[in-house]
């Protein structure tokens, strides 16, 4: 008797929890937008803690899952592409945007294709690598679905010494603008880790994706001046259309100079081979280091990683500046190069991004050190809605 009384309380009481949670899911369920029963949509009239307070100000709904710059980042790898068993003779890094042209996807990135892995500056020479980025060219591959890529060859080779990118052409960006193609990127005058990293930005350009490519053989967004914050380099070219207006979002790197941070800046054009004017803000994101951006709405978003005190936040500027933090996320992709559909329609509504390519590096050890290229899904879509990815 003892033993059932004991029993039926025990199942009284788990019933009394069952009841509980879904009266408690049923009210947040009739919420909007993710506001719990207890917690007013519009910010109450009444003293708040400051973290309270902020929880209003500064995002779009109290839960990351209902803020619709708020993403986690799924990973998949790539089918197709040969690393030499990961020996470190051969990387890929720093994909471009995705685009979609003529049935199907493409991709530029880095590859390196060398003897030996990296061996740091000292050992570097015309065949021996210094870094992972160091004797590399542009490659491209093409796909049908985003998962299985087929590497298509060479887009800009390293062109001979004295040009623009003779020691290394890396880290490419894809614009589209009235019907031709430019590749922006960076164009190495010596061995990285020497100093090679202080480079500016080149362009080649193509009627067809498939190419072939003609180099502009000249700096398209040079240094800044002694003393300025982007005075070592131009890095990671990032080409969008906004307000008929070619605007490329760029980061600048210390070079080991302890007093700059890495962050990002923007430079105009109305022409695709500049000039580019830099923007009197700049720089518009003071953490970061690859550069991500698309068109959200009518501004524009940015993953922002790795670097500065915002790194792993989205971002967003309704005027595609003057940058806020959107949401806090985790794991995001390294050099992200998402499919950006409306990259260059100059929209005022961007749509978001469900997807893309981005890197690892290290991939094997650090004696044998490459990067490689893998598929990344999101849900930062206002098309699509994706429950995994919040
Ligand atoms: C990358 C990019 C740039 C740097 C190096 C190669 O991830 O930020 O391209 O120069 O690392």
């Amino acid at each position: 008797v003892i033993l059932s009384v004991c029993a039926g309380v025990i199942m009284l009481s788990c019933q009394q929890e069952v009841t509980d949670s879904k009266m408690a899911q049923e009210q947040v369920s009739d919420t909007k937008d993710g506001f719990p029963f207890w917690l007013p949509k519009e910010k109450p009239n009444r003293p708040m803690s400051a973290a309270m307070a902020r929880n209003y100000d500064n995002y779009m709904a109290p839960r990351p899952e209902d803020n619709e710059l708020y993403s986690q980042f799924k990973y998949t790898e790539l089918k197709s592409f040969d690393y030499h068993g990961g020996d470190g003779t051969v990387s890929r890094r720093d994909p471009s945007k995705v685009i979609f042209e003529n049935g199907k996807y493409y991709v530029w990135y880095t590859k390196r294709e060398t003897p030996t892995p990296p061996q740091g500056a000292d050992k570097s020479n015309d065949t021996i690598p210094s870094t992972d980025w160091d004797l590399a060219d542009i490659w491209y591959a093409t796909s049908g679905d985003g998962f299985t890529w087929e590497e298509q060859g060479v887009a800009v080779p390293r062109p001979p010494k004295p040009a623009v990118g003779w020691r290394s052409v890396t880290t490419t960006d894809i614009l589209k603008w009235k019907g031709k193609y430019y590749l922006y990127y960076q164009g190495f005058m010596e061995a990285s880790g020497k100093r090679g990293d202080d480079c500016p930005v080149a362009v080649s350009y193509a009627d067809s994706p498939d190419g072939p490519w003609t180099p502009h053989n000249e700096i398209v967004i040079a240094n800044g001046a002694e003393g300025e914050w982007d005075q070592y380099s131009i890095h990671d070219p990032y080409p969008i259309v906004r307000e008929d207006k070619i605007w490329i979002y760029y980061k600048s790197d210390a070079d080991g100079d302890p007093r700059l941070v890495r962050m990002q800046g923007l430079a105009i054009a109305d022409d695709p081979l500049g000039p580019f004017e830099k923007h009197p803000l700049n720089p518009v994101i003071n953490s970061g280091h690859e550069t991500t951006l698309f068109p959200f709405k009518e501004g524009v978003a940015a993953l922002v990683i790795k670097d500065g005190n915002e790194h792993f936040t989205i971002q967003y500027a309704r005027d595609g500046v003057n940058f806020e933090i959107a949401s806090i996320t985790s794991l995001m992709p390294t050099a992200a190069g998402p499919y950006v559909p409306d990259a260059f329609t100059n929209t005022n509504d961007g749509r978001g991004i469900t997807w893309g390519i981005s890197h690892i590096t290290n991939a094997t050890t650090w004696e044998q050190n490459h990067a490689v290229l893998l598929r990344f899904d999101c849900d930062l879509s206002l098309d699509v809605d994706d429950p995994d990815m919040k």
